[in-house]
């Protein structure tokens, strides 16, 4: 089967391509972008980039829109990360947290899955906290400043079948592959 992957970012593609492929499932990747909605809720954003795409990407594709919450912020950068990546990055997240013993946060993603015009939404949640300084250079945006609960390595000192295991993209994928091969929800 072969299945339409619409991202820009080059490391969630190889991080789903570690689960779907050797399940049987082809993965392409769709990187001619879509708009992204201002909202609180990443299902909000996902939802409507999916119902922008539907018409414009073969079937079945999929899309995921992911989030960094840091609990001594308020929740802060969530739906902005993107945005807090570009600006500030891990050194302007790790200065705001500088004196901050409270380093707990949770990655989460949201995947809209569109098969014959149906939207399926898939969720995975990752909790960990937030590094005292960077480590690793692997993985993309805040993996190096991540450490997730059950490991001690930052996302960043880990390759993606390793990240897999633990984050919250490794959750949605493989609920969306659960999904696709046994028709579950
Ligand atoms: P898309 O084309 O798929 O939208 P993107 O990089 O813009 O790619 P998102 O909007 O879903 O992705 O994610 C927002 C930001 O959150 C992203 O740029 C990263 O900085 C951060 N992020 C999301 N998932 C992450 C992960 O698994 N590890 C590290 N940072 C992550």
């Amino acid at each position: 089967m072969k299945l339409r992957f619409a991202t820009h970012n080059k490391g969630k593609f190889m991080e789903a391509k570690a689960i779907l492929e050797p399940i049987g499932i082809t993965l392409e990747q769709y990187d001619k972008g879509y708009p992204e909605i201002q909202s609180t809720s990443l299902e909000d954003v996902a939802t409507y980039a999916a119902d922008f795409l539907k018409d414009k990407i073969e079937s079945p594709f999929f899309l995921e829109d992911a989030g960094l919450f840091i609990d001594a912020l308020k929740g802060f950068p969530g739906v902005y990360s993107a945005y807090v990546f570009a600006s500030i990055g891990c050194e302007g997240i790790l200065k705001l947290l500088e004196d901050c013993t409270e380093r707990g946060a949770h990655f989460e993603s949201v995947i809209a899955y569109i098969e014959n015009e149906d939207v399926k939404i898939f969720k995975g949640r990752c909790k960990g906290k937030i590094a005292m300084e960077k480590r690793g250079n692997k993985g993309f945006g805040f993996d190096p400043i991540f450490i997730p609960n059950g490991s001690n390595k930052t996302f960043g000192e880990m390759e993606p079948e390793e990240k897999n295991v633990y984050s919250h993209r490794g959750k949605s994928i493989r609920k969306l592959a659960e999904y696709i091969v046994n028709g579950l929800a």
